[in-house]
């Protein structure tokens, strides 16, 4: 018995989004999101029992974390704890002393809190490496099943719900906390890839969680995000069955700037494009122009994610170094599931 597990899982960028929670405690969304799992983003996440601790411990990158970041990964050890019969965290009673404690070590393949998903993944790798820790504690407690770890992920961050797997993945509505899961949609292992465009490694001002809480509650086009959504979604579906990167990239960015409008019409409002993203957004409207398949889309923060062809990831990415030699370009393929790693 070793008493530690490592696990890698990959970020996701969403080509539909996800922004608003029905439910603020169990991490429902106010639609269903799909996602794009990119091969080269990552976070590496090693968790061990330290046996006598009195808390939970959180080192991110080299450096121990203050009690609001630890206290969001003792919110996920918890759910362990429940699940592998160790405690009983859903009525809010505290561990008993003999609780098993965790020490977390995690390490970011991707620019911390600039809008290129580090929270995706490092939730996601945290669920799966506490998932093979517990389970060799306790072999007698029920198997946990892939569908059911994203459960847990998507309680320490929504969007690390869809980095449970690789390719195409959608986390689901659902109708309630078990059911409001991902889903493998496709493995993404055709002529599709990603570029992306990384204008600011600095940590955004507005947080996605506060960001999409203040659009949803005030938002004048937020009543229309679920249905507009939905209609996006259908069309990335159909595009990704058929395979088609021009149906599913067109889809994939009405439903970005639908998503960014409904943060415009907030009261107040605010945006997290900068006058750089847009600069991107118009020479990738003058590259289709010319007729390479690229298009664009951008979260919370102005980093702009390019969808094209992966035979054309190459010609993509050198035209962009020179239009904008002073950004950092990432090239990303579609990214596998998370996986145990051995010592
Ligand atoms: C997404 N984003 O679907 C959307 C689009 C950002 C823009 O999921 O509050 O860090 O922890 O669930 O997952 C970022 O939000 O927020 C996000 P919480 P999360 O990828």
């Amino acid at each position: 018995m070793t008493g530690m597990a490592a696990a890698r899982a990959h970020t996701n960028i969403a080509l539909i989004k996800y922004w608003g929670k029905r439910d603020d405690v169990l991490y429902l969304p106010t639609s269903t999101s799909l996602s794009f799992t990119l091969s080269s983003l990552y976070t590496d996440t090693c968790v061990r029992f330290v046996d006598g601790a009195a808390e939970d411990v959180l080192v991110l990158d080299g450096e121990v974390q203050d009690a609001a970041s630890t206290a969001k990964v003792t919110r996920v050890v918890d759910l362990f704890r429940t699940r592998y019969g160790v405690g009983d965290s859903a009525a809010g009673a505290a561990f008993g002393a003999d609780a098993p404690r965790v020490r977390v070590e995690s390490h970011n393949h991707v620019p911390t809190a600039a809008g290129l998903a580090s929270s995706s993944s490092g939730f996601a790798a945290l669920a799966f490496a506490l998932r093979a820790l517990f389970e060799e504690r306790y072999p007698d407690a029920p198997r946990m099943s892939d569908t059911e770890l994203s459960t847990f992920a998507r309680r320490g961050s929504g969007s690390a719900t869809r980095s449970i797997f690789g390719g195409f993945v959608e986390w689901v509505y659902g109708t309630g906390s078990d059911d409001s899961v991902a889903v493998p949609v496709d493995d993404a292992q055709w002529d599709v890839a990603m570029v992306l465009v990384a204008l600011s490694t600095q940590k955004k001002k507005i947080s996605s969680t506060y960001g999409m809480k203040h659009t949803a509650e005030t938002s004048a086009f937020y009543p229309l995000w679920r249905e507009v959504s939905e209609k996006d979604l259908d069309e990335v579906r159909a595009g990704i069955r058929e395979r088609d990167i021009d149906r599913v990239g067109a889809a994939m960015e009405a439903n970005c700037m639908k998503f960014h409008a409904t943060m415009f019409a907030a009261n107040p409002p605010f945006t997290y494009l900068t006058s750089r993203s847009l600069e991107v957004i118009e020479y990738i409207q003058e590259l289709r122009a010319q007729g390479l398949s690229v298009y664009y889309t951008m979260d919370a923060g102005p980093n702009v994610k390019v969808l094209c062809r992966r035979s054309e990831q190459p010609r993509v990415h050198e035209l962009l170094a020179q239009r904008f030699p002073n950004v950092t370009l990432f090239d990303a393929g579609a990214g596998s599931g998370p996986r145990i790693l051995s010592e």
